[in-house]
């Protein structure tokens, strides 16, 4: 992970001065230059005299001088350059095909993931679990937006719209009170030891995503476009209870006090989030991204997204066909002897791998996508609803399985696949292929996530 990251770093450094020296301009005017020439060289094929392509390539240049086509079809030339950049934190996993399905003996004969042949498109994915200060990031962000919203730091955008405007300041320790802002703390009589501190319940991220697979049943053909645009509030602070809730008999409170909130635990993997809560990360790191590229004015790529079950067991085989593990297998240890993941080895010695609870999401080593944790540490919540047989029946090609059920449905349909294994399973929960669920609502000490987003174009190769 260390090596990709400080390739990144490089490229963009070396990128901004690159634009700071030549400016992005001329970037596309080098691109538009040679896209002519490339058109001149196809047009120049079909021609046989030596005179007859001096005499076209001499009019292309002309023509493409004074912005016209010359009467050719060669397509539109003042388009932005793509040239992907993998997102910081991100590994490019290519397409391929995948065989699903158990990678050693179905222990609890639970025949719920029965083999079968899926091909999967290439995607960028997180090469380690959101860490507690990746997540943070996140919450100060939704923070920060409500106290803006109280304080009512408002603009109005082009389009006359109201929104945020975030170049005002929040002064979160002002010496005085301030009554609109202490809003979003908890009143003075819940106050522990008198302390001011955030009240969590305040903290909703409010988003709208576009319902595309709705849009596109012919039963919904000509409907209003607007009546697919859904709109979510969600709390987003982890339940730091979870590490007391999980267990009984057992204590674990230092771990809620601390664990979110403590730096010691900065590069460990966010828990205690439920489903809807990745899920509106997912949706706010979009938006982040697409903000800020857009101000510059470069294309967005695909939104983040949580993995489906079947990317996420694609990624974590990193390549290897019918293997147990991410590393491959069969066994948990490699040949010096040593734990290759963070899970309750041998007969529940937790710490014999090295980890208590959770480790650093960098931990161990990566798979050969430079995936790191895909066995254990946290497990990971998948986009995917929770069938057992849905290897029966989901399709061969991106293979995909949502249901967002209402609150008044069974809750056996609010079940949503959970991927990896984690630090309290023993060695069969972390296989690759090891199908696990919890209800989507349930914030777990031991569930955490990570995003991908869809590879756009053949192959990351193909640009280099
Ligand atoms: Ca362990
Ligand atoms: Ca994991």
């Amino acid at each position: 992970m260390k090596m990709n990251r400080l390739k990144q770093k490089i490229f963009l450094i070396v990128r901004f001065f690159w634009e700071k020296i030549f400016g992005k301009t001329k970037n596309i005017y080098i691109y538009a230059l040679q896209n002519r020439a490339k058109q001149a060289n196809n047009n120049m094929k079909n021609l046989n005299s030596f005179f007859g392509k001096a005499a076209i390539a001499a009019t292309l240049f002309v023509a493409g001088c004074s912005g016209g086509y010359n009467g050719q079809l060669i397509g539109e030339l003042d388009r932005p350059r793509w040239n992907p950049i993998t997102p910081y934190g991100m590994v490019f996993v290519p397409s391929g095909v995948l065989h699903i399905g158990p990678g050693d003996q179905d222990v609890n004969s639970a025949y719920n993931s029965k083999a079968k042949q899926i091909s999967v498109v290439g995607f960028y994915m997180d090469d380690t679990e959101i860490t507690n200060n990746e997540y943070r990031q996140f919450v100060n962000w939704v923070r920060d937006s409500v106290g803006h919203t109280l304080l009512e730091h408002t603009t109005e955008n082009d389009a006359g719209k109201t929104q945020i405007d975030w170049k005002q300041k929040i002064e979160w320790n002002g010496k005085e009170a301030n009554e609109q802002l202490d809003q979003i703390y908890y009143p003075e009589n819940q106050r522990i030891w008198g302390r001011k501190e955030l009240d969590p319940n305040k903290l909703h991220y409010v988003y709208e995503w576009y319902d595309l697979k709705g849009a596109s049943l012919t039963k919904n053909r000509g409907k209003d476009r607007t009546s697919f645009i859904k709109k979510e509030a969600t709390p987003i602070y982890p339940d730091t209870l979870c590490w007391v809730r999980d267990f009984t008999y057992s204590y674990n409170e230092p771990m809620t006090r601390h664990y979110f909130s403590h730096p010691a635990f900065d590069d460990y993997p966010v828990v205690g989030v439920n489903w809807f809560q990745a899920k509106a990360f997912c949706a706010w790191r979009t938006r982040f991204w697409e903000d800020y590229k857009t101000a510059k004015g470069e294309p967005l790529l695909d939104e983040f997204r949580l993995p489906t079950e079947f990317e996420w067991e694609y990624a974590a085989r990193g390549g290897k066909k019918n293997q147990p593990y991410p590393w491959g297998g069969p066994y948990v240890r490699n040949s010096k002897g040593c734990i290759l993941a963070n899970f309750k080895p041998g007969r529940g010695n937790y710490p014999e791998d090295g980890g208590f609870y959770t480790v650093r999401a960098d931990a161990y080593w990566p798979n050969d996508y430079g995936l790191y944790n895909m066995a254990g540490n946290a497990s990971e919540w998948t986009s995917s609803a929770f069938y057992e047989n849905a290897y029966s029946f989901v399709h061969d090609l991106n293979p995909d399985i949502r249901y967002d059920a209402e609150g008044n449905e069974s809750e056996t349909l609010k079940r949503k696949s959970i991927r990896g294994g984690s630090w309290k399973d023993i060695g069969y929960y972390i296989q690759c292929g090891t199908r696990n669920w919890e209800y989507a609502d349930s914030a777990k000490s031991y569930v955490g996530f990570r995003c991908i987003t869809t590879f756009l174009g053949r192959d990351i190769m193909d640009s280099k």
